[in-house]
């Protein structure tokens, strides 16, 4: 690095370097501090005096199919070979679908290996993105990670599979209709008649619903306001959660949580609510696997909480059924009766089993 006076800005948010000065002390700084690290490496080590870095990248994320993205990334190719660099890590989901772009694409792409050419700058594509990989799965759903479901119960009716909920398993007072004393039956609750109080006034469904309000208020620290219960569950098994939800003036939407906690402390539930802070009842749902756990507490409820009001009502837990289930080779289905003697074959006893909205919702590659 030989020039400090062309710090790159940071092209993804397009956040400009205003300092440029102050920039530059810092990497004197830094560079006396590395040519110390060398001179006292070099003592140590006579191959450490041999470092040369041939290729110095700079990494660029961005959306070739937008004109004005390719017009900003040209300019900045010219400042990362001024600066000294030799190439550009060159990252845009596209990559993963490129096949789905396009002229315009790759008419841009196009301008950018022009430039690059011009500039003998190296573009080196990222692709095989892990982690993010929304790209790949959108040419293959089943590619997903998943887990497994372990003697799911079904019931033949009328020529065709329903799940069964499974002995012993059963959410109690999910419509909250049963009441006494301001606390709602087979339901853990804090801050009762406080923060937590049955409405008979706003309902979804049913006489009764939870309303929770003034959260912070009573409980000033964590802002805490929840309700749980403790469910027998059958392990490895799809549930499906749902409930409706209402709120007015409600501070921290985004604290409003479903959440499942296995008996082995697992977190079982990752679901993410898009509530507005005012909103008529609408309906969520979440999906767990209950893995290991025979037991499992269902948590409706608050973290984070502050003030206005929500309102809960109609909680239903019941076997998810066969949702996102996934067909490879590596995750094999296999349906047998009851007592397991008899197996039958797709095609032919039973349809081809499958959740044909699986990694395309909302769109390809996605699992909403
Ligand atoms: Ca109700």
């Amino acid at each position: 690095m030989s020039d400090v006076q062309c710090p790159i800005p940071n092209h993804r948010t397009g956040e400009a370097v205003a300092d440029v000065r102050r920039k530059g002390l810092l990497m004197r700084k830094t560079i006396a501090a590395v040519a110390a690290a060398v001179v006292l490496l070099s003592v140590l080590s006579p191959l450490a005096a041999e470092v040369d870095l041939k290729h110095k990248w700079v990494y660029v994320s961005t959306n070739l199919l937008v004109d004005k993205n390719v017009d900003e990334l040209l300019p900045l190719m010219e400042r990362i070979q001024r600066c000294g660099y030799s190439g550009i890590l060159l990252a845009d989901y596209k990559f993963s679908v490129l096949d789905r772009q396009p002229e315009r694409y790759f008419r841009n792409a196009r301008r950018v290996i022009a430039k690059a050419k011009e500039l003998d700058l190296e573009i080196i594509p990222a692709v095989f993105p892990i982690g993010y990989s929304s790209g790949i799965l959108a040419h293959d759903p089943t590619l997903i990670e998943g887990v497994p479901v372990v003697d799911a119960p079904f019931e033949v009716r009328r020529g065709e599979l329903h799940p069964l909920t499974g002995e012993g398993t059963r959410l109690v007072n999910g419509d909250f209709e049963q009441v006494k004393g301001g606390r709602f039956t087979g339901w853990w609750q804090e801050n009762v008649g406080k923060s937590v109080f049955a409405d008979r006034d706003v309902v979804k469904s049913g006489r009764v619903s939870v309303r929770m309000q003034d959260i912070r208020k009573h409980s000033a620290e964590h802002g805490h306001c929840r309700l749980h219960q403790l469910v027998k569950t059958r392990p490895f098994t799809a549930w499906h959660l749902s409930v409706w939800i209402r709120t007015e003036d409600f501070e921290t939407p985004r604290g409003i949580r479903l959440a499942v906690l296995g008996n082995r402390r697992k977190t079982l539930s990752y679901a993410e609510f898009n509530v507005k802070r005012t909103q008529d009842w609408r309906q969520y749902h979440a999906v767990f696997n209950s893995l290991e756990c025979d037991e499992a507490r269902i948590y409706c409820g608050v973290w984070k909480g502050g003030g206005g009001k929500l309102w809960w009502d109609g909680l239903r837990m019941e076997p998810a059924g066969f949702v996102n289930v996934i067909r490879r080779d590596g995750c094999p289905v296999k349906v047998t009766s009851a007592d397991g003697r008899t197996t039958y074959t797709e095609g032919r006893d039973v349809s081809r089993i499958m959740d044909p909205k699986l990694g395309r919702m909302p769109g390809p590659g996605a699992y909403g």
